[in-house]
């Protein structure tokens, strides 16, 4: 094997080495990304769903809503004050119940007040405890514990 061949031999291995490095490192980091825990929800207990309530978190405050008399089945409004906020995503279930696959992406009004129409399935054993869990850009989560109407 001459010189030439073996510098042949490399630029050949870097063309086909470093593109392949790159996908596994691509790779390797969505991985990392998407295996990221997601936080600890904060309970948010709200007696006001109507009148919205409010925590702070690091140095934000967030106000979580809810209408006022919500019935399965039937669409009710969720809404969301978070300054800064990206991505605020809602979903729903009961204690030890899992209610079904229910995720809502809440989209900001014109004044920023993230919003979601949301409809609510019966639960088969009668229960009427949900819980929302709002997600706020993959690193705030709140738990608000609220009750449906008969
Ligand atoms: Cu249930």
């Amino acid at each position: 094997m001459n010189l030439e061949h073996g510098n042949r031999m490399k630029t050949k291995w870097l063309a086909v080495g470093l593109p392949l490095l790159m996908v596994a490192i691509t790779a390797l980091v969505l991985w990392r990304e998407a295996e990221t825990p997601p936080p600890v929800a904060v309970n948010l207990p709200c007696p006001t769903p109507a009148a919205g309530c409010t925590t702070r978190i690091g140095n934000r405050a967030i106000t979580v809503g809810l209408a006022d008399k919500i019935k399965t089945l039937q669409p009710f409004q969720v809404w969301v004050k978070a300054s800064g906020a990206d991505k605020v995503q809602a979903s729903f279930a009961m204690v030890d119940m899992n209610m079904g696959f229910n995720l809502y992406t809440l989209r900001p009004d014109s004044d920023g007040v993230f919003r979601a129409k949301v409809t609510l399935p019966a639960c088969v054993s009668g229960r009427r405890d949900w819980v929302m869990t709002v997600d706020i850009d993959k690193t705030t989560r709140l738990a608000v514990p609220f009750s449906t109407e008969l």
